[in-house]
């Protein structure tokens, strides 16, 4: 068995959200940095370990690389089964994975680096108007997820019960990431409760940005 390494950046949030479950499972791993405004994620020596050039990617002690990051969640809730990440029951199941996909399938991939970089090389748009595109997709969702949390049962302390899972990673990871660009959480009272909560765990804590050896 070797080490594991977590290629990460300390600002991604979809590596946020490894380090998070990494944590929370006590997992220790190598932090390999990638600078992604250096464009290091593009370099041959990355690509080499994960050819999508993007990060998080894991590699795990027996040498097996998994990229995205909910594929990892997933793996390493399999592998470290305590404590879950997903509840035990389906329904449970599907409802925390909803909620997750909301932010990382229809939030993320339209605010990523690469999108924002693209609306800047091909269209000209400047830091407010690249502002204002990130702002309007995380509004999209951020409305509707609200709401369902707020409305649902079975949203306790935290976005599924009483206990932090994958949809409360996502959404701290998200959160973090919308401070960089000014969105305003006041309409978003349950999130933002359920953020604060997130944020007295250490496993939170520890995994946050500025906490990372490459934070600036
Ligand atoms: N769906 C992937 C997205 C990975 C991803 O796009 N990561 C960002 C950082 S948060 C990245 O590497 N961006 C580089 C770029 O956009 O050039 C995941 O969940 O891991």
């Amino acid at each position: 068995m070797s080490e594991i390494v977590l290629h990460n950046y300390f600002r991604s949030s979809t590596s946020y959200r490894v380090r998070i479950a990494l944590a929370m499972k006590g997992i220790a791993y190598r932090y390999a940095a990638h600078h992604l405004r250096h464009g290091e994620h593009r370099g041959e020596a990355y690509l080499a370990v994960n050819p999508q050039g993007l990060v998080p990617a894991l590699v795990w002690s027996d040498g097996t690389m998994i990229a995205q990051s909910m594929a990892i969640m997933e793996f390493l809730d399999e592998m470290v089964p305590e404590p879950p990440l997903l509840p035990a029951d389906p329904h449970g199941r599907a409802r925390v994975r909803m909620l997750s996909q909301m932010i990382a399938c229809e939030i993320h991939p339209v605010n990523n680096l690469r999108i924002l970089n693209a609306l800047r090389e091909r269209y000209g748009a400047d830091d407010a108007e690249v502002a204002s595109w990130f702002r309007h997709w995380v509004e999209a969702t951020f409305e509707p997820l609200e709401k369902m949390l707020a409305e649902s049962p079975q949203t306790g302390t935290f976005c599924h019960g009483d206990r932090p899972g994958m949809a409360d990673i996502c959404l701290v990871a998200q959160v973090a990431n919308n401070a960089r660009f000014g969105v305003d959480m006041a309409p978003y009272p349950v999130i933002s409760r359920i953020h604060a909560a997130c944020m007295e765990r250490p496993a939170f804590i520890e995994a946050a940005p500025m906490k990372q050896p490459d934070a600036e």
